[in-house]
């Protein structure tokens, strides 16, 4: 207490209110991707993950069923302060007493425990249709295949996941973000680059045609490559940016699906210059899209601070991607949601007002050392009394996932 007490009046003197940070802080929703704990197997299919995205490792104790994700996932967000959204694939579907339909007949039925897992957090639903891990997808192509029967099935798809979208939007009052993202592309160069991308625009216009805006809030991600289809990729930045522009849909930029000298904190702003709401799915990617644990390093900071400092807090929607199966599950959920909330704090507490200031008048000496002297301030104090306050444990949370692993997770055998 008396840390915070001493970094509530150093930052104070900066012109930084922590009470007003902390109070602004636990009021942004982040969502939490269901597939952190399973290495995105879902429910509905007994062949695994395939489809231009790929999780490594095998420790111990992945959930394999609805009850065990739940159970793994109820742990993971005991552990992460803040407000949540749950989000939620479509391959996630729960099927009672033997029932099984294919993802062209997906019902709102098949997804009312996650509702209720939702509710019981007063949390909002995200989701996403599942264009991959399926046999419709092996050819590579799926909303942009040139086989019209592969094609209507996915379309078919989509349209199922946009009724079950404003249906978690109606049930917890709270609006759906549904995010396109499918694997299109193929591996060698190809012969014909517009007619996939054409199809590509006509099939997502047919499953937005009757999407209610207010309840479902659709998004187009879009990716530079993928295992297996590394020479093009349907959905391109281009693609999915102009898509969104052009139809009242948002782009969603994961930071794993550029170049890795581009940076997606530079292209937060250049998008809210023109979009009234933007979404993101924040993840590490290491040399290539390798969706690991998201960390506390200078691109997530950079990334909470474009959403902090542009007053854009209600227009961007912020979601986590990753999945590491190398190492404890619930520790890489909590860790990486963690991790986000305190990137969002620091953000908070960057004496963002001054900092403008200065570049404005053209002190880029002062700017530089200022910059580089708020690193050091006494963010971790605040921290801690964040922690405190919203009763999530503090630095030795680890010992609660070891004791989980211990008694849950070795039995599952
Ligand atoms: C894949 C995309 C996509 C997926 C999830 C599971 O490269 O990032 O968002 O990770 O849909
Ligand atoms: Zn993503």
């Amino acid at each position: 207490m008396a840390n915070y007490l001493d970094a509530k009046e150093q930052y104070l003197s900066l012109g930084v209110d922590t009470e007003k940070a902390m109070s602004i802080l636990e009021n942004i929703p982040v969502s939490i991707h269901c597939w952190q704990g399973d290495d995105v197997n879902g429910f509905d299919n007994l062949d695994g993950l395939s489809g231009g995205i790929q999780t490594t490792g095998n420790y111990i104790g992945r959930a394999r069923n609805p009850k065990e994700l739940m159970q793994d996932m109820e742990k993971a967000l005991s552990l992460v302060p803040g407000k949540k959204k749950i989000n939620v694939h479509a391959c996630y579907a729960i099927f009672e007493d033997g029932e099984w339909v294919d993802r062209d007949k997906l019902e709102p039925k098949h997804f009312k425990a996650w509702v209720d897992f939702a509710k019981k957090y007063g949390a909002g639903l995200d989701f996403n249709p599942t264009f991959f891990s399926h046999p419709m997808a092996k050819s590579g192509l799926t909303l942009s295949s040139p086989d019209e029967n592969v094609r209507k099935f996915w379309i078919e798809h989509g349209k199922a996941c946009v009724k079950i979208s404003e249906y978690f939007a109606r049930e917890t009052g709270i609006p759906c973000v549904m995010n396109i993202w499918t694997g299109d592309g193929l591996k060698d160069v190809p012969a014909d680059r517009l007619s996939p991308r054409q199809r590509y625009a006509d099939s997502i216009d047919q499953i937005l045609a009757d999407c209610d805006k207010t309840l479902c809030k659709p998004c187009v991600e879009s990716k530079v490559f993928g295992i297996g289809v590394e020479s093009y990729t349907v959905g391109s930045g281009e693609w999915s940016l102009t898509y969104a522009a052009t139809r009242n849909c948002l782009p969603l930029m994961d930071n794993g699906h550029y170049h890795p000298t581009e940076m997606v904190s530079d292209k937060i702003s250049s998008l809210l210059c023109f979009f009234p709401e933007i979404a993101l799915h924040v993840t590490r990617p290491v040399r290539w899209d390798s969706d690991h644990v998201v960390i506390f390093d200078d691109e997530t900071k950079e990334i909470a601070k474009e959403i902090v400092r542009n007053n854009a807090l209600d227009r961007v929607y912020i979601a986590l991607d990753y999945f590491d199966a190398s190492i404890n599950r619930i520790a890489a959920w909590a860790t990486g949601a963690r991790n986000m909330q305190k990137a969002l704090l620091n953000a908070l507490l960057t004496p963002n007002e001054v900092l403008k200031d200065l570049q404005e008048k053209g002190e880029y000496t002062k700017l530089l050392v200022m910059q580089e002297e708020f690193k050091t301030l006494p963010f971790g104090a605040v921290w801690e009394e964040y922690l405190k306050r919203q009763k999530v444990l503090g630095i030795n949370w680890i010992e609660e996932v070891e004791k989980y692993e211990k008694e849950v997770l070795v039995n599952r055998v």
